[in-house]
C-alpha cells in the first residue's frame, strides 16, 4: 500500500471511531497519523526502515504502528474491516452532505437504520427526519439541498482550474505534437461554472504520434483510454482531459459537436431533421431520399448555415432561448473583454492585499485599463485587516502617490464596506460620502433568515453613497451555498435605486451567476464586472466574469464598467451630490 492508501485508511478509522462516539484522542490520533502519513515526502515503508522507525511519525504509537505494520506487509487492515463490518463504508458519502456530521450519523443508523445517502434523502422527502431528536423540518430541507449540491458539484471543477489545466495541455502539445489546430471544446468553451471533464480536439496529419505526445505529457498521472485518433487521460488530482484528433474538413463540425451543449444541440437536431438536413460531428448533409449532400464541415459557420443560423457565441449555446433567437436575428451583441474599462473592486496592501496600490495601477495600465478602484475592507473585518477611518484617510496620500505614479490610471478611491446584520454600513455616511466608489457586501451572519438578510441588503442598496453590492448572493462555487435571500426583491431594489450589482469575476464566486445576471439585464440593473483581486496578476480573473456575464447575454451597455471614465463619474449617483460636485470640481483643478 503506497502513502496516499495508507493515510486513507486511518482517516476512515479515524471517522469510524468517531460514529462509534469513542474516545476523542484516539479519534485525533488516528486523524493526525493519517495527515502526518500523507504529507510525508518519503515512502511510509522508508519510514520503517529509517532508524526510528514508524514510531518517529506524530502521533503514531505502538497501536497504529501496528496498523501501518500490517498494511504494508499484507496490504490490508483488519481493524478497518471490522469497524466497516459495524458501519458500512457508505456513510462516507452521508458525511459529505453540508451540515452531516458523525453525531447525526450515529443516531441515523441506530434510530432509523439509515446508512446511505438515497435512505437519508427518501427520509428527508417523507417527512421522517423532522421527528429525530436535534433535527426540525429546517434541518430536514438543509440535508435535502446539501444532497442537491452535492449531487450537481461532487465531482466537477472549478473554472479557474480547468482553464489552468487545459491552457498548459494546449501549450505542452503545440510544443510536443505534430498538431496544425487545437481547440478547447465541451463545457470549458462554452466557459460553464463548474466542468465535469476537459475536452480538446485537434487536427494532425499524424494523429497516433499526438495520441503518443499527449499520454506522455508531463501532467498526466493515468491513462484511462487510448486508442487511434482519441485518448482520455487523468491529471494527478483525477481531472480528466479527452483529446480527439479529427480530419481537417470535418474540424468545424467537431467542435459544434463537442462544444455542446447536448441540449443545444439536440434542438438545432429537431431543427435540421424538419429541413432534410443531417448534422453529426463529421459535417452537415442535405439527404435526398438514399443521397447525402455534404454542404461543410471545415468550419463551424457552416453548420449553422446550413440551418439558415448565424454562429452562436459558446456561451450561449444552454438552449436557454439562443436558437429562436438567432432564428429571428435578435442575437445579442455580447460583451468582450475588450470592451472592459476598468475594474473597480480588488484590494492593497492596506487591507488583506498581497500587492500596493501603485502595483495595482501598473497591471491596469497594462491590462489596458483607463480606471481601477481600490476598494480595501472596512473595520468589522479584522481578520482581513480591514481600515479603520483614520487609516482609511491616511491611505489617501499614497493613492494621490499612485496616481502621480501612474497618470494613465484614474484611481477612484473606494472601499468594500461591511453591511451589518442591521443593514446599517461599517463607515458612517460622512466617511462614505469622502470617497469615489463605493462596494458594499455581506461578509458575516450567513444564517440570517430569508426576510431578515433581504432588508438588510436591501437597506444597504438604498443607502445613497453605495454604488454596487459586491457578490451579492455569498456562494462560493462547489463551496459554500448562497445565503437566503430573496433575489428578485434585491435585483428590483437595486434598479430602483440605481445601484449596480457585481459579477465577481472570481472563479470561485461567479456572483452573481449566470442566470442572475440575465435577470439582472432583463429588470435594468447595471452589473459591474470585477476581479476582487488581492493580487496584482489576478487583474486577469476578468476573462471569467466577462465569460459568465456573456453567458447572461449581457452586452456593454449592461456592464457598468465598460463605460470610459468620464460617463462612469457622472453616471454614478454620488455625481449628483453637491458635495461631489465640489470635490470633483477640485480633482479637475488639480
Ligand atoms: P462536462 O464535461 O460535464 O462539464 O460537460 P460537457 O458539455 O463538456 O459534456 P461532455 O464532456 O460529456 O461532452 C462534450 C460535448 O459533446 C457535449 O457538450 C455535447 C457533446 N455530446 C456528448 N454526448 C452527446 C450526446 O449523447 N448527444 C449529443 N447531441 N451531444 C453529445
Ligand atoms: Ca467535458
Ligand atoms: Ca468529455
Ligand atoms: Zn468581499
Amino acid at each position: 500500500m503506497n502513502n496516499t492508501e495508507i493515510a486513507r485508511v486511518l482517516s476512515e478509522i479515524a471517522v469510524l471511531l468517531q460514529i462509534k462516539g469513542e474516545n476523542p484522542f484516539k479519534v485525533r490520533a488516528y486523524e493526525r497519523a493519517a495527515e502526518a502519513v500523507g504529507d510525508l515526502s518519503q515512502t511510509v515503508e522508508q519510514v520503517r526502515a529509517g532508524e526510528e522507525g514508524l514510531r518517529s511519525l506524530p502521533a503514531v504509537g505502538a497501536g497504529i504502528a501496528d496498523r501501518i505494520e500490517e498494511m504494508l506487509d499484507t496490504g490490508n487492515c483488519t481493524y478497518h474491516q471490522d469497524l466497516l463490518r459495524e458501519i458500512p463504508a457508505t456513510v462516507f458519502d452521508m458525511l459529505r452532505i453540508p451540515g452531516v456530521g458523525p453525531k447525526t450519523v450515529k443516531m441515523l443508523a441506530e434510530r432509523e437504520g439509515i446508512v446511505t445517502v438515497e435512505q437519508l434523502e427518501e427520509a428527508a422527502q417523507a417527512g421522517v427526519l423532522r421527528e429525530l431528536p436535534g433535527m426540525g423540518e429546517k434541518t430536514e430541507q438543509e440535508i435535502l439541498r446539501g444532497i442537491a449540491h452535492l449531487r450537481e458539484y461532487g465531482k466537477r471543477i472549478d473554472l479557474g482550474l480547468a482553464w489552468d489545466i487545459a491552457d498548459s495541455v494546449i501549450e505542452q502539445l503545440r510544443e510536443a505534437a505534430p498538431v496544425s489546430r487545437l481547440a478547447a471544446a465541451g463545457s470549458l468553451r462554452r466557459m460553464r461554472e463548474t466542468i465535469g471533464d476537459i475536452d480538446i480536439l485537434a487536427t494532425s496529419g499524424a494523429p497516433e504520434a499526438v495520441m503518443e505526445a499527449f499520454v506522455n505529457l508531463q501532467l498526466v498521472a493515468e491513462v484511462v483510454a487510448r486508442g487511434p485518433t482519441k485518448s482520455s487521460v487523468l491529471t494527478p488530482a483525477g481531472v480528466q482531459v479527452d483529446l480527439r484528433v479529427v480530419a481537417p474538413d470535418s474540424f468545424g463540425a467537431a467542435l459544434q459537436y463537442f462544444t455542446g451543449s447536448k441540449q443545444h444541440n439536440v434542438k438545432l437536431r429537431d431543427l435540421a431533421v424538419r429541413r432534410k438536413i443531417k448534422l453529426n460531428e463529421y459535417g452537415v448533409f442535405r439527404v435526398e431520399g438514399d443521397e447525402e449532400e455534404r454542404l461543410g464541415g471545415e468550419l463551424e459557420e457552416e453548420m449553422y448555415a446550413a440551418l439558415g443560423l448565424p454562429v452562436m457565441p459558446p456561451e450561449m449555446r444552454e438552449d436557454r432561448g439562443e436558437i429562436e433567437a438567432a432564428r429571428e436575428g435578435r442575437l445579442p451583441s455580447l460583451i468582450e473583454e475588450a470592451d472592459i474599462k476598468g475594474d473597480l473592486h480588488v484590494h492593497s496592501t492596506w487591507s488583506d492585499g498581497h500587492s500596493t496600490i501603485e502595483e495595482m495601477a501598473r497591471a491596469a495600465k497594462k491590462a489596458g485599463y483607463q480606471y481601477l478602484g481600490i476598494t480595501d475592507h472596512s473595520p468589522s473585518q479584522t481578520v482581513a485587516n480591514g481600515l479603520k477611518i483614520d487609516r482609511l484617510r491616511a491611505r489617501s496620500e499614497e493613492i494621490e502617490a499612485a496616481r502621480r505614479a501612474v497618470p494613465e490610471i484614474e484611481i477612484f478611491e473606494g472601499t468594500e464596506v461591511d453591511i451589518k446584520r442591521d443593514g446599517k454600513l461599517d463607515y458612517p455616511d460622512e466617511v462614505l460620502a469622502e470617497l469615489d466608489f463605493v462596494v458594499a457586501s455581506v461578509h458575516s451572519g450567513w444564517k440570517m433568515e430569508r426576510r431578515a438578510m433581504t432588508e438588510r441588503i436591501i437597506k444597504a442598496i438604498q443607502n445613497p453613497w453605495v454604488d454596487c453590492i459586491g457578490h451579492p448572493t455569498g456562494r462560493l462555487v462547489g463551496q459554500r451555498e448562497p445565503y437566503d435571500v430573496d433575489l428578485e426583491a434585491m435585483l428590483e431594489a437595486a434598479a430602483r435605486a440605481g445601484v449596480a450589482l457585481e459579477m465577481n469575476a472570481d472563479p470561485n464566486r461567479l456572483d452573481l451567476k449566470d442566470t442572475h445576471a440575465r435577470r439582472a439585464k432583463e429588470i435594468g440593473v447595471p452589473v459591474l464586472i470585477a476581479t476582487d483581486a488581492h493580487w496584482a496578476n489576478h487583474l486577469s480573473l476578468m476573462r471569467f466574469g466577462v465569460a459568465t456575464a456573456r453567458r447572461g447575454w449581457l452586452e456593454a451597455p449592461d456592464v457598468l464598467n465598460a463605460m470610459p471614465v468620464v460617463e462612469l463619474r457622472t453616471a454614478l449617483r454620488r455625481a449628483q451630490s453637491p458635495r461631489a460636485r465640489s470635490k470633483a470640481r477640485k480633482r479637475r483643478r488639480r
